[in-house]
């Protein structure tokens, strides 16, 4: 599609990227003792299916090793810098990385959330991760366009927060029905974060609420928020109010309460960094969790992580998503709207894109009132990037 406009400034940043792979430098990482906020062992909960494939894994692979079974734990990658996981265990936290024989695999493509089998041989400070454990649920992405490589951007996630920023005219839908398609998809629950009321007339706020439990059911969790003070924020709270959705960060604790993993997605500039530091009671960012020089001291590096929610469960804070292609997704736009879907079947032309077309179902729903405008025109346009972007892909890809 031709679309590569040189950009100065992102060459400094594009230079260093790094994959993860056994022998690369590990230096110039944030040191793991300077790190706040990170989950302990006792706030993530495997499966029982990934506990017991953990026992006999561990069990084979300290055979095949001929060493103790003492020296296989159970551990949950909390952190990625630069693709460079760290590992938390009942009773310890180091860097790890990936046993030879997974990367020879082609295996070694581990997330944040992942739960591995991990090796800490005796006196040594850096662990090895020799097999990832099944996953329940994997947030993932479609990128590369006509190479179709997909990416999950965390494991083993029950929560997608959803995070639109509201303002003075009324939002579109789309970005929320996208990233429920795609959370739906991966097996996660969904819930919808509206920050920055303040910015948005009470007419509009308003007939925001509307269009998102119109699109997404009033089922689907939904709070509010704001980080300004003054009358815009309070008149906002109000409004809330009288509308029946939470507000705060409270409510949104509630939204992933403890025990439960929950991912962050949302545009640039929605206001995630802004949420997550009033979650944590302070700023991320002056911590140095999120900063840290890499080996040329130049450009910042944003990492994947788990933070620990006080009195909340646990997120994945994961930066800078520019796109959220859904393709592949198609059993996630079934899920989200059933009922469509449903009619999608009954319609006379098995590429029907409810249009036009005579004999088409979804446009009969609509016209007897049964689905929305709103519900109806997402469906419609989530369906059409699906079928366009099915049609780029590799044909060996199988969706
Ligand atoms: N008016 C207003 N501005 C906000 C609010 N939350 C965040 N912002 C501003 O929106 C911008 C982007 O916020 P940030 O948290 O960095 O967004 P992120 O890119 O999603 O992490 C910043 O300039 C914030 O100061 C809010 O509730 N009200
Ligand atoms: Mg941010
Ligand atoms: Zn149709």
């Amino acid at each position: 599609m031709g679309k590569r406009a040189p950009k100065k400034s992102s060459q400094k940043g594009s230079r260093k990227r790094s994959v993860s792979s056994a022998g690369r430098s590990q230096q110039g990482l944030p040191a793991l003792s300077s790190l706040a906020d990170l989950p302990r062992f006792s706030e993530l909960t495997p499966s029982e299916r990934q506990r017991s494939t953990f026992g006999e894994a561990a069990a084979q692979a300290a055979r095949a090793l001929g060493c103790s079974v003492d020296e296989m734990a159970l551990g949950c990658v909390v952190r990625l810098d630069r693709g460079f996981p760290a590992v938390v265990t009942a009773d310890a936290l180091f860097r790890a990385e990936f046993s030879a024989h997974l990367t020879k695999g082609g295996d070694s493509r581990v997330a944040v959330g992942d739960w591995v089998l991990a090796r800490v041989p005796a006196g040594h400070d850096m662990g090895l991760i020799l097999q990832i454990l099944p996953r329940e649920s994997d947030i993932a992405r479609w990128r590369g366009g006509s190479r179709g490589e997909r990416q999950t951007l965390a494991a083993n996630v029950s929560v997608v927060l959803v995070v639109q920023q509201l303002g003075a005219a009324p939002i579109s839908c789309e970005r929320i029905a996208r990233s429920a398609v795609i959370a739906r998809d991966c097996g996660a629950r969904v819930a919808v974060v509206l920050t920055k009321a303040d910015r948005a007339p009470s007419a509009v706020l308003a007939e925001d609420v509307a269009a998102v439990r119109d699109v997404l059911g009033e089922e689907c969790g939904l709070v509010m928020t704001s980080s300004a003070d003054g009358v815009e924020a309070e008149r906002a709270e109000k409004d809330a109010g009288a509308l029946g959705v939470a507000w705060g960060p409270a409510a949104v604790r509630s939204l992933a309460p403890a025990g439960t993993v929950a991912i962050v997605l949302g545009e640039s500039g929605a206001g995630k960094s802004t949420l997550l530091n009033a979650l944590l009671g302070h700023d991320v960012l002056k911590t140095g969790a999120v900063r840290g020089s890499d080996d040329a001291g130049r450009h910042t590096t944003v990492a994947r992580r788990m933070v620990s929610v006080p009195g909340g469960g646990v997120i994945v804070d994961e930066p800078g998503l520019r796109s959220l292609p859904i393709v592949g997704h198609e059993r996630g736009l079934a899920a989200v709207f059933p009922e469509v879907a449903d009619a999608a079947r009954g319609c006379r032309f098995c590429d029907c894109t409810h249009t036009h077309e005579p004999g088409c179902q979804v446009r009969e729903l609509l016209s007897e009132g049964r689905i929305s405008q709103r519900r109806y025109d997402a469906y419609v346009a989530l369906a059409a990037e699906m079928r366009e972007s099915a049609r780029t892909l590799d044909p060996d890809i199988v969706l």
